[in-house]
């Protein structure tokens, strides 16, 4: 006899079922989910010997949102480190944020370097 509750109970999520005729039995076969979700990157802020710290932080409050405390830890962060990471983002996101630092900073003329990386 046919039962279709019992092939609802047999898949799940990306499954396909395809009935094989009368006897209640399915066969089921899982396909690939057609979108990805995106891979993140880390945007990276760099240390140099010029840029001023207050200007490191003006930077991460205006781009990356942060309040002046995190900001700072940020910034001394990559003063003593070298390197340091100001958040997590789709690849365009951070993109965009490594472009708009970067253009900031040449307007002002600071040599701030920031780049991003797979995480
Ligand atoms: N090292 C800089 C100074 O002493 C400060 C600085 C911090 C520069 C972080 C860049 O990403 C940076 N003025």
């Amino acid at each position: 006899m046919r039962d279709p509750g019992s092939l609802r109970k047999m898949s799940s999520g990306n499954d396909k079922k395809i009935d094989d005729g009368d006897t209640g039995t399915g066969v089921v076969t899982k396909t690939k989910p057609k979108t990805k979700k995106p891979s993140m990157w880390r945007v990276l802020l760099l240390n140099d010997d010029y840029t001023p710290m207050e200007f490191v932080v003006f930077i991460l409050q205006r781009f990356f949102a942060m309040d002046e405390n995190s900001a700072a830890q940020i910034m001394l962060h990559v003063h003593q480190k070298g390197v340091g990471n100001c958040g997590v983002f789709p690849y365009e996101i951070a993109e965009t944020k490594v472009t708009q630092v970067i253009e900031f900073a040449r307007k002002n003329q600071h040599p701030l370097q920031c780049t991003m990386e797979k995480e």
